[in-house]
């Protein structure tokens, strides 16, 4: 804890406001909140709080703010970045979001609904699902991940073709202030001209500005039906040339469209059980398009057949299938999004959540494979993701004899080389997984000047003392 913060004092003061079930303080308890997804961060905490409310939240921060405690916002704690994660010396509270954990309202004429930041993504899918509409947001860790957490972070995944990140579905929040105060923004208006646009500036804020504790999010009308397949192409050229003819066809079609190498293929192959290649053999590169529409006897499956068809003629394709059953849309949608989970199973890898423009993706891949093999030779590069939008996951993996504290330790090399790549091309070091602890060095290089100045400013106004996701986000 810093100078002046007594937790003697503190400490029993939140158990009676959030009761037996709103603080952990045992070490058991509390260690799962202490280590990030991918294990870069193992910190220490005095303790874990779990408001159950609104109310109880925000009674609990005001506690911490008069006593100078800085709090660490967590939900599924599945960031890419340590996002959430808590510093090792102890000194910060971790608060969880789990409790709060209502849908609120789903409104089938407005197409919003209503919902606490401790929801689980999945299970916020499948209500908006029961009620037939959509709720657009899909990423690998939507079986974990919570809406605040999704919305902190301004994910974006596998539909951002489509529907766009996560702040292009938020029409209102309700966000609790550093100091205890709630503001209340659950509007659902798409037209609300009245000053600045503050819940834009809580979403992809990190948890550094305030904490989100609930989000009226847009739907869309469920579709109707789903096409789905899985193409092995030449190249990323190919794969692109691919995109641009789908577009053609019927850009309103498209729900995703994402890119994997053979490398991260055969990585998910090897490491995750009952995944499985519904092609002939085994390819450099993959494609999975999905086309999905609320309209009846549309016949996607036909318009993709007629597309994929073509451009196997013309040697954009060399083997394809596409999804005959739901089960199958699943096993396909499968080797795509365990691509991390395998990743992590092959040993020590460093990650680089990158964007360009869609045109410049094949170049990307080629030049920053080549700038990482020059560094690290046997170094394997898993390239993925999402194509449609310009993001890929240029993703390393050591090389398998090699030491993985050793390579780790090259992450700083490996990513300024890769980095390199992305300036030339006019890209984002950082395109959906945020900043976090990971990457706030590279901040001055990116975001120096009048952009990193004006975002000091905006945490000096909100947060003066700095308590809240301290570390992260700002250099
Ligand atoms: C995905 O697209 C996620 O699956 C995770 O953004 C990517 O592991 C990663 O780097
Ligand atoms: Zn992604």
């Amino acid at each position: 804890m810093p100078d002046g913060v007594s937790l003697d004092d503190l400490l029993p003061r939140l158990r009676q406001l959030l009761g037996d079930r709103g603080i952990l303080t045992e070490p058991a308890d509390t260690a799962p909140y202490c280590e990030d997804w991918r294990r870069l961060y193992r910190g220490h905490t005095p303790a874990v709080l779990r408001p159950a409310t609104t109310a109880e939240l925000a009674a609990a921060v005001g506690l911490c703010a008069a006593h100078g405690a800085a709090i660490v916002p967590q939900g599924g704690n599945t960031s890419m970045v340590g996002g959430a994660a808590v510093a090792e010396d102890g000194s910060q509270l971790v608060l969880s979001l789990a409790r709060m954990n209502r849908v609120r309202t789903i409104d089938t004429v407005d197409m919003t609904m209503e919902i606490e930041a401790g929801v689980v993504l999945k299970a916020a899918q499948e209500a908006a699902d029961e009620a037939g509409c959509l709720l657009p947001l899909s990423i690998s860790s939507e079986g974990s991940a919570q809406i605040g957490g999704v919305l902190a972070t301004n994910a974006g995944g596998n539909n951002t073709v489509r529907y766009g990140n996560a702040r292009d579905l938020v029409l209102g929040l309700e966000v609790v202030l550093p100091d205890g105060q709630v503001w209340n923004g659950l509007r659902r208006l798409h037209k609300d001209n009245t000053g600045y646009c503050l819940r834009q500036l809580f979403v992809g804020s990190e948890g550094t500005l305030g904490i989100i504790t609930a989000a009226v999010l847009k739907l869309w009308p469920r579709p109707r039906e789903l096409a789905v397949a899985l193409c092995a192409v030449p190249s990323a050229d190919a794969a692109l040339e691919l995109f641009g003819r789908c577009q053609r066809h019927d850009a309103a079609a498209i729900q995703a469209f994402e890119y994997m190498s053979g490398a991260g293929m055969e990585l998910v192959l090897r490491h995750i059980p009952g995944a499985a290649l519904p092609l002939s053999g085994p390819a450099a590169h993959y494609v999975l398009v999905e086309f999905a529409t609320p309209r009846d006897g549309a016949d996607l499956k036909a318009e993709l057949e007629d597309v994929l068809g073509r451009a196997m003629a013309d040697g954009l394709i060399g083997d394809a299938v596409i999804a005959e059953s739901g089960a199958q849309r699943a096993a396909i949608w499968k080797l795509r999004e365990e691509h991390s989970e395998a990743q992590k199973r092959a040993g020590a890898s460093v990650k680089n959540d990158i964007s360009v423009p869609v045109s410049k993706v094949p170049e990307l891949i080629r030049r920053a494979r080549a700038a990482c093999e020059a560094l690290v030779p046997g170094i394997v590069c898993v390239p993925f993701g999402h194509l449609g939008d310009g993001n890929i996951h240029f993703n390393l993996v050591q090389p398998p004899a090699a030491d993985a504290a050793a390579f780790l330790a090259r992450d700083h090399e490996l990513m300024d080389a890769v980095n390199a790549v992305v300036r030339d091309l006019d890209g984002s070091f950082s395109a959906e997984h945020g900043i976090g602890r990971l990457k706030p060095y590279m901040m001055p290089e990116w975001r120096g000047g009048a952009e990193l100045e004006l975002m000091r400013r905006i945490k000096q106004a909100l947060d003066p003392l700095g308590l809240l996701n301290p570390g992260k986000l700002l250099p």
